[in-house]
């Protein structure tokens, strides 16, 4: 299948945005990389070791209130839907929506990577041969053209499962539910997993796990950036910390400079002092309230919240205005 994916020409401005990006990220007096550059295939890798360590909630929360409450959520969204997700994760809380769904027509996962999509697609169409699938290859970030179902469908569906909205600073974040409700146009409806504010030490504890897996996670950042930047980052000179602002509600993962020390990137130099960190990600936690405004700013109202039983996670139903 066809997954639009880019030219070797466009691959190579995008290459030359991202270190355009990645420079003016470290010219800042608090240095910071973005977290898309966590998600190579070893990134990947440990991004599942770490949704499957007992400190990390999330995944493991989220998973729970969908096996719950599934046919409600269904029910909600109604027969014949046409499924957009923004991004691809590891494909078990995609396999559940639709196997829940009432004769869902379609599915357009929509990510950065072909590859990673074309994978998903494979395996999904296996379960699901009557879903048409059809994926798109684009930042979902910016506005795109939504392929139309050879099937009727009812309505549109967008699904942003996994907090990923926390990635997003809130005007960012409201951004792009801006342009989820774009895409999921008249009649549409927005299923979206949205982690809340908590105690911090169990918010530390999840972003700081005992076995270390989270700080490679944050230190492989660095590895593919020798990798594929050319930088020369040296991976003993840094160690991971990440902190909850209370303040701000979000978790900040940090790599901090364990020396004075001196990196070069293409043809960049840039100078770390002893103790001065990168901020690699935020991943905000937010209130319903706190949510349901941010979705209001979007033109989407919220109609229905399941959390667990500690009120540690959220997936919300939201309907356009
Ligand atoms: C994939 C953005 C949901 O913010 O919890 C996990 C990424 N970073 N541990 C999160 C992450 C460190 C994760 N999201």
């Amino acid at each position: 299948m066809d997954t639009g994916s880019e030219s070797g020409a466009s691959q190579e401005s995008s290459y030359a945005r991202d270190l355009e990006e990645i420079h003016a990220g470290l010219s800042l007096a608090q240095k910071k990389l973005s977290p898309k550059y966590f998600y190579d295939e070893r990134g990947s890798q440990l991004f599942e070791a770490i949704c499957d360590l007992p400190e990390y909630y999330p995944t493991r929360t989220e998973i729970g209130i969908m096996r719950k409450y599934l046919p409600e959520m269904a029910r909600y969204i109604g027969p014949r839907p046409n499924v957009i997700e923004f991004g691809i994760g590891s494909g078990l809380k995609t396999k559940l929506l639709l196997g829940a769904l009432d004769q869902a027509v379609a599915f357009v996962p929509v990510d950065i990577s072909p590859e990673h999509l074309q994978n998903t697609v494979d395996e999904l169409e296996r379960d699901y041969p009557d879903i048409e699938m059809m994926p798109v290859a684009t930042d979902f970030t910016h506005p795109f053209p939504v392929p139309e179902p050879s099937a009727q469908s009812e309505r549109n569906v967008v699904y942003f499962p996994g907090s990923t909205i926390g990635n997003f600073e809130p005007d960012a974040a409201v951004e792009l539910l801006r342009v989820m409700h774009r895409e999921a146009d008249k009649g549409g409806c927005l299923l979206i997993g949205v982690d809340l504010q908590k105690d911090s030490n169990t918010l530390e504890q999840a972003y700081n796990d005992s076995s270390g897996i989270t700080a490679e996670f944050n230190l492989n950042m660095l590895r593919r950036l020798n990798a594929e930047f050319d930088a020369d980052f040296d991976l003993e000179g840094f160690r991971h910390d990440a902190v909850y602002n209370t303040v701000d509600g979000r978790i900040e993962m940090h790599l901090v400079s364990l020396r004075d020390q001196q990196v070069n990137i293409g043809n960049r130099r840039f100078t770390l002092n002893r103790d001065e960190t990168i901020c690699t990600e935020y991943s905000y936690k937010y209130t319903l309230p706190q949510f349901a405004d941010m979705a209001a700013q979007a033109g989407f109202t919220v109609k229905k919240v399941w959390t667990d039983s500690k009120g540690w996670f959220s997936l919300q139903y939201c309907e356009r205005d």
